[in-house]
């Protein structure tokens, strides 16, 4: 299957200015190039261009911005589904994955697929409107996708994805807001939080979930935040929390995601070039990715062979 890469530079959902520059960021780190040198027939769409919004009202200037680029983000993801490849959607804040998942989630109801998702995150983003103390969409995207109350400005109803919550996992969690972790809790999310990778490591959850996606012949979407990732690997964030993964754990996941064979779609967010040190966490971005994509430290067979 052929990689379909396309940019969607969003920052109305984010509390800081800047994440509309992560698509250039990660192109210019390199990422088609990385994912073509594995092989892999690569085809860059460019970045998204919603229809022109109304911004008259300054109050809800930045909800008619989101409700555009959702929208025109749902048909586009549907339509790359449509098209046999692997999308990736790089963001652009996370209010992205509202429209991404909307139209991969569309795509699975008509194939008859399973849809599950894991979500890498420091943050929950299960506020709705009437939970959120910021106001801020891109830590409501998950809420939205599950069906909560609050967000018929985004999507009609019947153009609303209808995702299972017990079929998402929250993973790397380390910042839940009150009211998110009720809502959480009552709808049945698996939220793996960094106390649990602590005490078991990434190994122990990824292999339940992946066996989980694969009994069920399941579509996973990976929706990779940026904040995921340690502050100290990953500066390049409006909201750094400490704890994140490690490096390698964030590599583990990914090559484990791979071998696997589970991943049909993959948003990569919250990447603020502007907060970045000389593009490091851009090119951890990058390599990430390409672990993902079948990047490896060394060849299977070879390892085998030498455990027997
Ligand atoms: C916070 C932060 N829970 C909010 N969320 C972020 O504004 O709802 N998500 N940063 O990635
Ligand atoms: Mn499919
Ligand atoms: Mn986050
Ligand atoms: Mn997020």
């Amino acid at each position: 299957r052929f990689v379909e890469i396309i940019g969607v530079p969003i920052e109305a959902g984010a509390g800081h200015p800047g994440a509309l520059m992560g698509p250039a960021a990660l192109r210019t780190a390199g990422l088609v190039r990385a994912l073509r040198d594995l092989g892999h027939e690569v085809r860059d769409l460019g970045d998204l261009t919603p229809n022109p919004w109304s911004e008259d009202d300054a109050a809800t200037a930045r909800l008619a911005e989101i409700t555009a680029w959702s929208r025109a983000l749902a048909d586009r993801s549907y339509a790359m589904m449509q098209g046999g490849g692997v999308p990736v959607f790089l963001g652009g804040d996370h209010s992205l994955s509202m429209g991404s998942v909307t139209g991969v989630a569309r795509h699975c109801r008509e194939a008859g697929t399973p849809l599950f998702v894991l979500w890498l995150d420091a943050h929950g983003d299960f506020n709705t409107p009437h939970t959120s103390p910021s106001g801020n969409m891109h830590g409501m995207p998950v809420a939205l996708l599950c069906g909560e109350d609050g967000f018929d400005d985004v999507f009609p109803p019947e153009q609303r994805a209808t995702v299972n919550p017990a079929h998402v996992h929250l993973f790397g969690i380390r910042s839940l807001d009150p009211g998110e972790r009720r809502l959480l809790r009552a709808r049945g999310v698996d939220v793996v939080d960094m106390r649990l990778i602590d005490e078991h490591g990434v190994g122990v959850h990824m292999r339940r979930i992946i066996e989980r996606v694969r009994q069920a012949g399941g579509h996973l979407h990976v929706s990779l935040d940026v904040d995921f990732l340690d502050p100290a690997i990953a500066p390049a964030v409006g909201t750094a929390v400490l704890g994140g993964a490690t490096y390698r754990e964030a590599h583990l996941i990914m090559e484990m995601l791979h071998d696997a064979g589970v991943v049909g779609s993959l948003d990569v967010v919250e990447l603020n070039p502007f907060l970045d040190e000389r593009g490091k966490s851009a090119l951890l971005l990058v390599d990430l990715v390409a672990s993902l994509f079948g990047r490896r430290i060394i060849d299977p067979a070879v390892t085998q062979s030498q455990i027997g």
